[in-house]
């Protein structure tokens, strides 16, 4: 008999880590496939039903494996189906759709990280069958996924079939010349925990004979590597999975302590508002299921590891929305997706240079190698294929970089990271802005020809956004460079072996980030968002208050580009990183002009009007946003949670939460807060990290 824990595993009792799903609607089954998504930063796999329905989408992604068919972008590999199993008692397949279902229940424990599947189903013979399956993309060791099935008669006996055979050993190699090898070990329990077979057991053709009454196991382990970590990944997943196999009380435990560690680190409490709790949780859980501290060459993709969205591309929602969640909770983690930016610094030069231009421009859609993936022509459900163009035009990306850059070395003082890394990315992104504007008869610099966050508006002059971060980002460079100088020459003058950087250059930027046009109006406080904006027309959202569709698709996309509405927040976005730059009036003249007239056309959207509100003291409309934000995924409420989560919105819902409600501000000398909690929240208590402390905090 077999010392195994699985049967004692449980989800955890206190609801508000639960993410529950009774009953089975066909077509909620996408959503639900990204919302119960299990990884642990190097695999990701959606939460699809084992046996498959009508509509399943079964995917594992592997971190920063791509792929790439001739003539189109590369996309995140799909390996196989490793979970798929099929069973059919007395000869009938047991599914959802034949027979009736008597209990069908899906659990997402978050603070586990395990999903589990409740099932009772009587065919139509009034034979009732009980599954009991858990699954997880184990913490401890990131190669592992497990899946274990229990199957219970409950009120006959009879041959039981098990079919795994699609969920078979594989090597696949990529395009791009990328080897995937996943290996299956498989063990079949009987009721007395004696092992009765293995893979013939599940080739879908060798039935055993079920007892009423009594409980049969399936365990299951999948070890995945690839030829980026051994030369023979086919062995290492082999011996992996056999190993984890034998050791599987081990591996589960070990992983519930990983996760035990994290949320130590991370967890928002929040008393008195259920559902809240839940989203933060939710948000948390997504985005420390996707951060690997032990890889810098993959970073997170908009959908994360839960769906095929943006096909696993790295865009600035890493950067600006979820990076600060890692840097005050898991810095080792925020430190490796950075130093997938320094990775990446070589593509990013190339494309300035291909433009023409010096310095690291990033790509607005990165892959593998940090080349601009962005796809330029996407068909839309109508049939038409449209031009993109924000690869080409969306380069405020480069500023995004450096400020993450900045904020993550702020925050945690770590200069061996700011040698080795930050500083020449800071570095080369400020000459980027040096050669991307120019310096026109009015005495000031220009930025023309870009789209800002707000994508409505594209081939714009002089977006406040983009101009006001390259300013900062001129700045900072120079501030940063002159100061390693002073406290690290020798590294300094390595620094300056690989790029040289005199004097002259570091003052042209402070001259550029002085002059730089920044469409600021003295007289109202307000930033113009570009150039010929405010003689745009005026459209009153409040009429499309009922909307079902976004903005662009009601008016059409070349109408919306003639009005004022905005796709997301580009100014308020400003004023939100750049929060202690601006005076408090200008801050509040800026989101009180703006936020009516944004279309929240982006999930990236509603999270930061949440933060902004709440720290002008606008609760009304800072809860209604924080909301907007929690159920973008939870309730589907864009229409397209399934292809994936959106990773930026889980991050922006963290951020509403502790630099907006918690008033957060991480200031020069010592954090400090500023709450201003909505009603029903009683308190608030998280752990952050700052400066090599930790830090607890009860608000009020
Ligand atoms: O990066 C965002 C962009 O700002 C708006 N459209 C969606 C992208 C991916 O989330």
């Amino acid at each position: 008999m077999l010392d195994t824990a699985v049967p004692s595993l449980a989800p955890t009792t206190d609801p508000a880590w639960l993410l529950v799903e009774e009953g089975f609607t066909l077509v909620r089954e996408h959503e639900l496939e990204s919302q119960f998504a299990i990884a642990n930063g190097y695999l990701g796999s959606r939460g699809s039903l084992a046996e498959g329905c009508p509509l399943s989408a079964p995917a594992t992604y592997i971190a920063g494996v791509f792929d790439a068919e001739p003539g189109s972008v590369p996309h995140l590999v799909e390996i196989h189906d490793w979970c798929h199993l099929s069973v059919s008692i007395c000869g009938q397949p047991l599914r959802l759709d034949v027979g009736r279902t008597l209990e069908h229940r899906r659990i997402l424990d978050m603070r586990q990280a395990i999903l589990w599947r409740f099932w009772r189903h009587e065919d139509k013979d009034g034979r009732i069958t009980r599954i009991r399956s858990f699954r997880f993309a184990s913490q401890a060791d990131r190669h592992l996924l497990v899946h274990c099935v229990e199957i219970t008669p409950e009120n006959y006996s009879g041959p039981l079939l098990l079919d795994a055979s699609l969920a078979a050993s594989a090597t696949q190699t990529t395009h791009e010349g990328v080897s995937v090898s996943v290996a299956l070990a498989n063990r079949v329990l009987d009721p007395d925990g004696r092992v009765i077979g293995s893979t013939e057991l599940l080739s879908g053709n060798q039935p055993f004979r079920a007892k009423r009454g009594s409980t049969y196991r399936l365990e299951r382990v999948a070890a995945v590597y690839t030829s980026r970590e051994t030369d023979r990944p086919n062995e290492a997943a082999q011996r992996h999975a056999e190993d984890a196999l034998n050791r599987l009380t081990e591996i589960i435990a070990d992983h519930q302590r990983a996760w035990q560690i994290r949320w130590h680190a991370s967890d928002v409490r929040i008393e008195g508002a259920p559902e809240d709790q839940r989203a933060l949780r939710f948000a948390a859980y997504h985005l420390l299921s996707c951060a690997n501290p032990d890889d810098e060459r993959v970073s997170i993709g908009a959908r994360g590891l839960s769906g095929p969205g943006y096909k696993g591309h790295v865009l600035w929602d890493t950067e600006i929305f979820m990076l600060p969640f890692f840097t005050l909770t898991w810095p080792e983690a925020a430190r490796a997706m950075l130093m997938y930016r320094y990775h990446t610094l070589p593509a990013a030069r190339a494309n300035a240079a291909r433009l023409g231009y010096s310095g690291a421009l990033y790509a607005w859609e990165s892959a593998a190698t940090g080349e601009d993936v962005t796809p330029s022509f996407v068909g839309t459900p109508e049939g038409e294929v449209i031009r993109i163009l924000t690869g080409e035009q969306e380069h405020h990306i480069s500023a995004d970089v450096a400020y993450a850059v900045w904020q993550y070395w702020d925050a945690t003082r770590d200069d061996r990271f700011l040698l080795d890394a930050g500083l020449e990315i800071l570095i080369e992104t400020a000459r980027f802005w040096a050669s991307r504007v120019v310096l026109e008869e009015d005495g000031r610099y220009h930025i023309r020809c870009v789209i800002g966050p707000d994508e409505y508006h594209e081939s714009v002059d002089d977006n406040a956004y983009t101009n006001g971060m390259a300013q900062w980002n001129l700045e900072t460079a120079a501030n940063v460079a002159e100061r390693c100088a002073v406290y690290w020459p020798e590294e300094w003058q390595a620094i300056g072996r690989r790029i040289a950087v005199s004097e002259e250059e570091i003052q042209s930027w402070r001259n550029i980030a002085r002059d730089i046009y920044t469409g600021f109006d003295e007289r109202t406080g307000l930033f113009e968002q570009f150039r010929g904006y405010f003689e745009l027309e005026d459209i009153d959202l409040s009429r499309f208050a009922n909307r079902i569709a976004p903005m662009d698709v009601i008016l059409g996309r070349e109408n919306i580009a003639k009005t004022k509405i905005i796709k997301q927040p580009d100014v308020v976005m400003l004023v939100y990183l750049l929060w202690d730059r601006l005076p408090a009036e200008v801050r509040k003249a800026n989101f009180e002009y703006y936020e009516p007239r944004c279309g929240h056309g982006s999930s990236l959207s509603p999270a930061i009007h949440a933060v902004v509100a709440a720290r002008l003291g606008n609760m009304a409309l800072a809860e209604h946003y924080f909301r907007q934000t929690a159920e973008i995924d939870l309730a589907n409420n864009m229409g397209n949670s399934a292809a994936g989560v959106h990773m930026a919105a889980l991050g922006g819902l963290w951020q509403s939460a502790v630099f907006g409600f918690a008033g957060l501000h991480l200031g020069e000398s010592e954090p400090r807060f500023q709450p201003n909690l909505p009603e029903s929240w009683r308190r608030l208590s998280m752990r952050f990290q700052w400066r090599n402390n930790w830090f607890d905090v009860a608000l009020p």
